[in-house]
């Protein structure tokens, strides 16, 4: 089954949206099967956003991400990736349709509320590097087979 890394930011917690957001995934079917609230370091934060080293807010970002908790999670589901992603909108969320969790409570593209992995290899490697094997748990609710 497919599965995807998600992380709420420094700003989403701060905010209380966590159980918002959980609930938006649980109620659209998902699975939740790692959860843990972190304080990143910034040797995790370089290497999350590593494809952005180059970019100019590339400093901004690993401050910003590393300036309160986080909120860690893995999502399980058919096309978990890519709805998820729907789910959380567009990057700047002045473009974010209304109904997704940016198009809904973010403004500013460097206080985005969320991340979601943005591609199969990219959740492989985004779930290895936030979580342990250990850390995941493989379950489906018997209560719930009508979803799927
Ligand atoms: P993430 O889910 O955080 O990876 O965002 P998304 O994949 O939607 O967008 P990308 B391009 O990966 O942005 C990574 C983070 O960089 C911030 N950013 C991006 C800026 O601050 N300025 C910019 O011009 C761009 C393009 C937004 C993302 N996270 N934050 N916070
Ligand atoms: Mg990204």
């Amino acid at each position: 089954m497919e599965r995807t890394f998600l992380a709420i930011k420094p700003d989403g917690v701060q905010r209380g949206l966590v159980g918002e957001i959980i609930q938006r995934l649980e109620q659209k079917g998902f699975t939740l099967v790692g959860l843990k609230l972190l304080q990143v370091s910034k040797e995790l934060a370089s290497t999350h956003y590593g494809e952005h080293q180059a970019k100019p807010f590339f400093p901004g970002l690993v401050e910003f991400i590393t300036s309160g908790p986080v909120v860690a999670m893995v999502w399980e589901g058919k096309g978990v990736i890519a709805t998820a992603r729907k789910m959380i909108g567009a990057t700047n969320p002045l473009n974010s349709e209304p109904g997704t969790i940016r198009g809904d409570f973010g403004i500013d593209v460097g206080r985005n509320v969320i991340h979601g992995s943005d591609a199969p290899e990219t959740a492989v490697k985004e779930i290895s590097l936030w979580f342990g094997p250990e850390e995941l748990v493989a379950w489906s609710s018997s209560l719930t087979p009508w979803i799927y």
